[in-house]
């Protein structure tokens, strides 16, 4: 998230007491208050009353065209903003459309308000026409949830759903309304009392990091996404700066650390960099800053760097020692805690020359190439120029699969706002609706999405909402006629048992998009990448470049499912 505070306007308002209004208004109000300006969503029944109330408001409405659209592309517009993203459905199916999203932003810690209409109370819990208890069934899936039974609870509702949401680590908040709530009148007062809950640094626990680290011949600091949340890059790149301790970084962290500054190694885990991976195998102070030891950055947990301590910062203390014991813990806010032991370090330099030039050997014997033989379009290859041509204010909004990963080990990311991808849950149908997402958020940035055609075609609805709004996402879609990340393992550890993944029947996506009036255009061979990239670049509108791939190309290296990060598979 951007380094702008967020966008909660409550601790300090003062209560008023509002003119009598409908519940409806009230909450169209409560999010104008809370400095709302898109909200994204889809109607009906049980939600109309909040329809109504919005006409005429300053909250501009995006009309997506499936709810989980509006879920993943509030999630994106939050990751890429920084603010709380708001998504807003009916009772019974709309609601249950939001739940991969709901889900989505729970696994990355993404600030969201989900906002659903429910049948009246005088009905729930009948198998009234459209009822669902959405609060029961995403209750392990949200942070926190409020059933609003009375109309004069909803400003204070929203306020401390916004709260939530943002605060610690973030996370999504539900909050469901009863139709016969919307239509009620009351007199309700703002200004819900928000605790302060500035956490102080721990200097004991500093200081003993700072030891550990002093004793360290081979440390190296572990980057997670939990940096960019708690708005920490500036000051992790400086510690890593500081100290010239390599880093590696998760899937959700790219970007942190510029791709080509020194001593960063890339991504670790199943798809990351070899380098990377045996620098964490071999290192022997782990600093973990935000990172959770996911399985998909881990590898096999029990054989996970086997020789390193480990010293983990981390705004959610259920987190520190949840995987992986833990020698030094620092548990609260990043950024004051990373800027504490930078400070720390400032006094006298490390001596692990040695370390970092081993590191850094390895980085060069190990980096990618692109020289792919044959006229085809090399994907890694066609991502990286495109992240490079569109420069500093490129921002990626990735579906999921084999292209998702390209684009992690390829692109160059200038901050971790960067890069959006669907990285705890793995949600295919991501990438569309977060590019929205993404460009609503941040106009002037160049937003590509990055798709798979499996996953495009999961919310390929959206490119209407692309069309109605006029918006100028660009959209890269890797065609390799399947389900390629599948494939790829039915290939390496099923025997070649290709069993339902064959996509060779799609539709002409040109064609698709240019039914929805986007502007689309193929790219086929490698002489035609780089125009492809700057006509995509150069367009004005929403644009599509179906770009045609090998179906056999597969992700290099890869780390077997349930093996260790030591045995890292490498392509022919
Ligand atoms: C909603 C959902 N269903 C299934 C999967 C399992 N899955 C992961 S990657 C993948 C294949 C993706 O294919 P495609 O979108 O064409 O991208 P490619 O891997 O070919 O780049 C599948 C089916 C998933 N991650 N999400």
């Amino acid at each position: 998230m951007s380094a702008a505070a967020p966008a909660l306007k409550t601790a300090s308002a003062p209560a008023t007491v509002n003119d009598t209004a409908t519940g409806a208004r009230l909450l169209v109000s409560s999010l104008e208050r809370m400095g709302v300006e898109v909200v994204f969503g889809y109607p009906g029944g049980a939600i109309m009353p909040i329809y109504d109330a919005l006409t005429g408001t300053g909250l501009k409405h995006i009309l997506v065209r499936h709810e989980q659209g509006a879920a993943f592309a509030a999630d994106a517009y939050a990751r890429a903003s920084g603010k709380v993203g708001v998504c807003m459905a009916t009772s019974g199916p709309g609601a249950t459309n939001l739940i991969t999203g709901i889900a989505n932003a729970m696994m990355d810690s993404v600030p969201m308000v989900c906002i659903t209409g429910n049948v009246p109370q005088g009905v729930m819990g009948t198998d009234a026409f459209q009822e669902i208890d959405i609060l029961g069934v995403t209750l392990p899936i949200v942070k926190h949830s409020i059933l609003v039974r009375d109309a004069s609870e909803i400003p204070a509702a929203v306020e401390q759903a916004f709260h939530i949401a943002a605060s610690g680590r973030p996370g999504p908040v539900l909050v469901d309304l009863p139709k016969d709530v919307q239509f009620a009148t009351a007199a309700a007062p703002f200004g819900f009392n928000i605790p302060n809950e500035a956490s102080d640094v721990d200097h004991d626990a500093i200081a003993e990091a700072e030891r550990f680290i002093r004793a360290a011949e081979r440390p190296l600091i572990y980057v997670g996404g939990g940096v960019k949340i708690g708005r920490a890059t500036e000051a992790v790149r400086a510690f890593a700066e500081a100290t010239g301790i390599p880093t590696v970084s998760t899937l959700n962290a790219l970007g942190t650390v510029a791709t080509d500054a020194p001593g960063y190694l890339g991504m670790l885990g199943m798809h990351g960099t070899r380098a990377a991976n045996e620098a964490v195998q071999a290192s022997d102070l782990l600093i973990v800053l935000g990172a959770r030891f996911d399985d998909r950055a881990t590898g096999k947990l029990a054989e996970f760097a086997p020789h390193a301590r480990v010293v983990h910062f981390d705004i959610d203390a259920s987190e520190i020692g949840k995987l992986r014991e833990t020698h030094v813990a620092v548990a609260g806010e990043l950024k004051p805690g990373v800027e504490a032991l930078t400070a720390r370090m400032a006094a006298a330099p490390l001596a692990i020359d040695p370390w970092v030039i081993r590191c850094a050997s390895a980085a060069a014997h190990h980096a990618a190439r692109y020289d792919a033989p044959g006229e085809g379009v090399y994907a890694p290859a066609l991502l990286k120029q495109l992240s490079e041509m569109a420069g500093d204010r490129f921002v990626a909004a990735c579906d999921v699969g084999q292209h998702q990963m390209w684009a992690a080990q390829h692109c160059r990311f200038s901050k971790p706002e960067a890069h959006i991808t669907s990285g705890g849950l793995g949600a295919m149908g991501f990438g569309l609706p977060a590019g929205l997402g993404a460009k609503l958020a941040d106009p002037s940035a160049t937003v590509v999405t990055i798709a798979g055609d499996g996953g495009f075609m999961m919310n390929i609805q959206e490119l209407a909402t692309l069309k109605r709004y006029g918006v100028a996402l660009k959209i890269v879609l890797l065609d390799n006629s399947s389900l390629g990340l599948v494939r790829q393992w039915q290939e390496l550890f099923f025997e070649e048992n290709y069993s339902e993944v064959d996509l060779s029947d799609n539709p002409d996506f040109v064609k698709v998009a240019e039914a929805f009036g986007v502007e689309a255009f193929r790219i086929a061979q490698r002489d035609q990448v780089e125009a492809g990239i700057a006509r995509l670049l150069a367009a004005d509108g929403p644009c599509l470049a179906h770009v045609v791939i090998n179906p056999k190309e597969n992700v290099w290296p890869l780390v077997p499912p349930g093996k260790s990060n030591a045995e890292m598979m490498e392509g022919a």
